[in-house]
């Protein structure tokens, strides 16, 4: 009775699964893993569920910065016949997952930071960056108004991105923005675009000239290029606030905040549950502050030493709001 509620038991849990042999899982980096911690949680996060797997196979391919060459490196990719899912990260590409979808009915996609719903092979979620935009805008204006050193009385942030996209122009600019007036309604914010996300020099460059115009804190949002940015606020003593990932060890003197998106963890659940049969293919999620994907590193050490107290309570104060949903971010149509 025993052995046949055991065999009961795991022709359900095999029929369930999406695939009966060790999952063979291919991660595709529309960029470089190196200096961008989007793409390399995600790798992460896919590594740690591989491992834990006996039997998973994983391979990581990095498709480099000439977007052109995207679709038709995702194509030989997919075209191999050698995963069950390939996980991805961007906001470009569930487009560009859609077309490929097309000539492999078949193969399975998780498509983080990014939001399509409708394709029934595909799961996308998005981070609401509105989220992440306005506490870190928020701290950058009360930082930048307290007449703190390094800070002038210019009403004025900088940033620079890597490129204009919908997810930034529609969320991460509006919801920094707004967090910036939260602070003071007479903030401006003063944008750069790099062109690419690997340009470090350039970003020094466009750095320097923020900082020259009266900007005392810059948000960089340039991936790997954001070294330049690192580097001039050490060399003129000014400030960065941080996307993404816990950046302080690289300038702990001159990075007052940082905000993280967990995409280490939501990569591992995402595929987790793909490989359970439990992940909602055709579905695109909206993920944030309140299902714990995005956090603001409210107490790190770096942070407690360079912002006053009086400026972390209000911090503090509007991370409560967002997480009790008192301050709610409507997430716009892409
Ligand atoms: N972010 C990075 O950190 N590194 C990149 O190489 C990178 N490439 C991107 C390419 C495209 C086409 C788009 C739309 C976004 C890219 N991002 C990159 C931005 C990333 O998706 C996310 O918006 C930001 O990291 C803020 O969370």
């Amino acid at each position: 009775m025993r052995r046949f509620l055991v065999a009961f038991v795991l022709a359900i849990v095999a029929g369930t699964a999406l695939w009966a042999q060790a999952p063979r899982i291919g991660v595709f980096i529309p960029g470089v893993r190196e200096g961008s911690p989007i793409y390399d949680t995600m790798a992460k996060g896919a590594e740690r569920l591989a491992a834990e797997i006996s039997g998973a196979s994983i391979k990581i391919f990095e498709a480099g910065f000439n977007q052109a060459e995207w679709e038709e490196k995702l194509t030989s990719f997919v075209a191999s016949g050698k995963f069950d899912i390939v996980i991805t990260s961007n906001p470009s590409m569930p487009e560009l997952v859609n077309n490929v979808s097309k000539s492999f009915p078949k193969q399975k996609f998780i498509c983080l930071d990014g939001y399509l719903p409708g394709n029934p092979n595909m799961y996308s979620a998005l981070y609401n960056q509105l989220e992440q935009g306005y506490v870190t805008g928020y701290l950058a204006g009360l930082v930048s108004i307290s007449g703190m050193k390094g800070t002038n009385p210019d009403k004025k942030i900088g940033m620079i991105i890597g490129q204009n996209y919908p997810v930034m122009d529609k969320m991460i600019i509006p919801g920094f923005m707004q967090g910036l007036k939260a602070a003071d309604p007479a903030f401006q914010l003063d944008i750069r675009v790099l062109g690419n996300w690997y340009d470090a020099a350039k970003a020094a460059d466009l750095s320097r000239s923020l900082y020259a115009a009266g900007a005392d804190i810059i948000l960089p949002i340039c991936g790997s290029a954001s070294q330049g940015a690192v580097k001039v606020a050490q060399e003129t003593g000014k400030y960065l606030v941080f996307f993404d990932d816990n950046e302080f060890a690289r300038a702990p003197d001159n990075i007052l905040g940082c905000a993280v998106l967990h995409q280490e963890d939501l990569a591992y659940r995402s595929l987790k549950a793909a490989i359970e049969g439990k992940l909602p293919f055709g579905k695109a999620d909206v993920v944030g502050m309140k299902e714990g994907y995005i956090e603001f590193l409210n107490t790190n050490p770096a942070y407690i030493k360079n912002v006053p107290e009086p400026i972390r309570k209000k911090v503090d104060a509007a991370i409560q709001s967002i997480k009790s949903g008192q301050l709610t971010f409507q997430v716009p149509s892409l």
